[in-house]
């Protein structure tokens, strides 16, 4: 474990290890954690039994066939692509070659944004091993998988006992001939509030070093100001920045004044003089019709001279259509998802897509075989997950109408059915006024928080457009509203309706300036100090951003690993559902030793609430006892 922490090193992978690399080196004993005690694993059995996952109403348990990768793949290798490219001639040669191609490049998300969009960024690495150990053989002639940032950061510390940093360093590994993506939001980073400048630079360079090429930079606003620090770092890293504009509107309405085909002109101008390599189109709730997306990448093709990468929802269900047009209008790369994890709040499929487009000149290269066996295989994954799926299974046309962004629409919907609010209509067309009310702003993590907090707040108290401007100064508006009006979350385009800023700011004074820049630089010698007491043990430097972006979470994480050891030998249906009483699995603690576990029985709780576990292990009895916290 120890050599193989060694190697995998991206410090040591890229032969800067000197001769203290290994004292300077905390991270190089981290092995002990991927270790696990009998006990500990059955401790989280135990308590997911007990307890079960949180978020997930208990239920009889449902099995799930096991999940294995088909035999039969035509596996190639050698073939040049962007990454060999990228490897060997840097970022401008990559990017010359992508504009070279005739065929229309893809980006497979389905291990990013399609778990994240269809069943709340659940996914466990585990179930993505059987890909990752074929990719770069089955699929050489992806433009890029995105595979990291967006919420994959947070979730996998919150939920799936999992350090993200791990799974990227796994993902590298493994697929060292796909260029990996990731999404970055701005100066959010994988977070949901500003950081500091040093932070944005540290985060952009540990994510590089362990394995991140293409870095997806967005802000919630399209303010170019929140972007450009971020690019540079990416730039810096040597990496390939695609600085990002949000779509929203409707570029072809004769009405849309603000968000024109002259506005994203604009600032893909903007962000190309900022230091983009690729310019990003972000969809994120799937608005883009097919003519309006033929129009935008065929002016974008002739302004700028940087690739087009376009990224769409399939929310409204126009996906496909979409992206045939931007393919004859010239876009050099698409998001597409594997055709199982495809459709409705997750991307557009990407087998759909090849044949909408075959026998043409630019229908992207593929073995379509393969693409349908990996499809088999990721069919199989996701009744895993089904405690999680958003409940979405036809298009949802209202979109056009709402804007809002498909990660946003189920969970608006859960959020708002959790305070008593079941007509999600009445839901919709608030957060429509709150859109016309904030002056029509771009919606997306965390803009669109704010719309969705504001529309909650106002059907909660009965509230108008027209009553707010009345009674408002009475009112205690939402912190993310009253946030959004101060200019913690950037400037809108078009500034901020004046009126009602007053009236939630009640006085206070609004910035005007980015917020990174009036933020302290964090001082991470005594930051790694401070986490350093608290788990009793010197952390990475990915540990310590991890602490800064999300404290609590990244302690409860430390805390839960310390209990119960690693999860990876768990399988997924255990992981969320634990066991019933009577049932055996095995699990594999080390390859080729495979254990029988057998729950025999769960006591009565006694008067402090606790509950014994009866497990036979291998034909011995063992006792856990768990907390029952109901
Ligand atoms: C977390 O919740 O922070 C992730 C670790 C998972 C802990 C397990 S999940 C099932 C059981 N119920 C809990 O509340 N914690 C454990
Ligand atoms: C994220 O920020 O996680 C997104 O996917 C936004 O669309
Ligand atoms: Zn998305």
């Amino acid at each position: 474990n120890f050599m193989r922490n060694v190697i995998l090193h991206p410090e040591f992978m890229a032969g800067n290890a000197s001769t203290t690399f290994i004292d300077n080196t905390p991270e190089l004993f981290n092995f002990k954690r991927e270790q696990n005690t009998n006990d500990q694993l059955l401790k989280y059995i135990g308590d997911v039994t007990v307890n079960g996952f949180p978020g997930v109403e208990q239920h009889p348990k449902i099995f799930v066939p096991d999940n294995q990768m088909e035999d039969g793949l035509e596996l190639v290798s050698g073939i040049e692509n962007a990454k060999t490219i990228f490897d060997k001639y840097g970022v401008d040669a990559t990017m010359d070659w992508v504009k070279q191609q005739e065929d229309v490049l893809l980006t497979d998300t389905t291990m990013r944004d399609a778990h994240q969009s269809l069943f709340a960024t659940r996914m466990r690495t585990k179930d993505m091993l059987p890909v990752l150990d074929v990719y770069d053989q089955a699929l050489p002639n992806m433009f890029s998988a995105e595979v990291w940032g967006g919420a994959t950061f947070d979730v996998a510390y919150r939920f799936l006992n999992e350090d993200p940093w791990e799974r990227l360093r796994i993902m590298r590994e493994k697929m060292p001939n796909t260029l990996l993506q990731m999404l970055t939001r701005g100066s959010n980073a994988v977070g949901y509030k500003n950081y500091p400048d040093n932070v944005l630079k540290a985060f952009i360079e540990k994510s590089a070093e362990n394995g991140v090429d293409v870095f997806r930079v967005f802000d919630s606003l399209n303010w170019i100001a929140q972007m450009e620090k971020s690019i540079q770092y990416v730039r810096d890293a040597g990496k390939i920045a695609e600085g990002t504009m949000c779509y929203t509107g409707d570029l072809l309405n004769p009405n849309e004044t603000k968000y024109n085909l002259d506005y994203y002109l604009k600032l893909a101008k903007d962000l190309v003089d900022a230091g983009s390599d690729i310019i990003g189109i972000k969809d994120m709730a799937g608005l883009l019709k097919p003519k309006a997306a033929y129009e935008l990448v065929g002016a974008l093709k002739e302004e700028v001279n940087v690739p087009i990468h376009l990224h769409t929802h399939d929310t409204t269900g126009n996906g496909v259509a979409t992206y045939v047009e931007a393919t004859r209008a010239g876009v050099d790369v698409v998001d597409v998802a594997t055709s199982s994890l495809s459709g409705t709040t997750s991307q557009p499929s990407m087998s759909s897509f090849y044949y909408a487009l075959a026998n043409e000149q630019r229908c992207p290269k593929m073995d379509i075989n393969n693409v349908e066996k990996i499809n088999r295989y990721w069919a199989g994954v996701k009744p895993f997950y089904q405690d999680f799926m958003n409940g979405i299974t036809s298009p949802q046309t209202d979109i056009y109408q709402t804007e809002m962004p498909g990660g946003q629409y189920s969970n608006l919907q859960q959020q708002a059915k959790a305070l008593g609010i079941t007509d999600f209509e009445k839901v919709k067309e608030t957060y429509r006024d709150v859109n016309q009310l904030l002056g029509n702003i771009i919606k997306v993590t965390p803009s669109s928080k704010v719309v969705g907090d504001m529309a909650i707040f106002m059907i909660q108290n009965e509230l108008t457009p027209e009553s707010i401007m009345i009674k408002g100064q009475t009112l205690d508006f939402p912190e993310s509203v009253v946030n959004f009006f101060a200019g913690n979350l950037g400037q809108p385009v078009g500034g901020f309706p004046k009126e009602l800023q007053e009236i939630v700011l009640k006085g206070k004074t609004a910035i005007t300036e980015r917020p990174g820049s009036l933020a302290e630089p964090v001082d991470f010698e005594a930051t790694a100090k401070e986490l350093e007491a608290e788990i009793k043990r010197k952390p990475t430097a990915e540990e310590v951003l991890s602490y800064i972006l999300y404290p609590e979470v990244f302690l409860t994480y430390e805390t839960n690993c310390n209990k119960f050891g690693s999860m990876t030998s768990l399988d997924t249906t255990t992981f969320y559902q634990g066991m019933r009483p009577s049932e055996t699995i095995h699990i594999n603690f080390k390859p080729g030793k495979s254990s029988i576990v057998k729950l025999d029985s769960i006591s009565e709780a006694d008067e402090d609430g606790n509950r014994s576990l009866f497990f036979s292990l291998n034909g011995q009895t063992l006792q856990i006892s768990v907390n029952d916290r109901s």
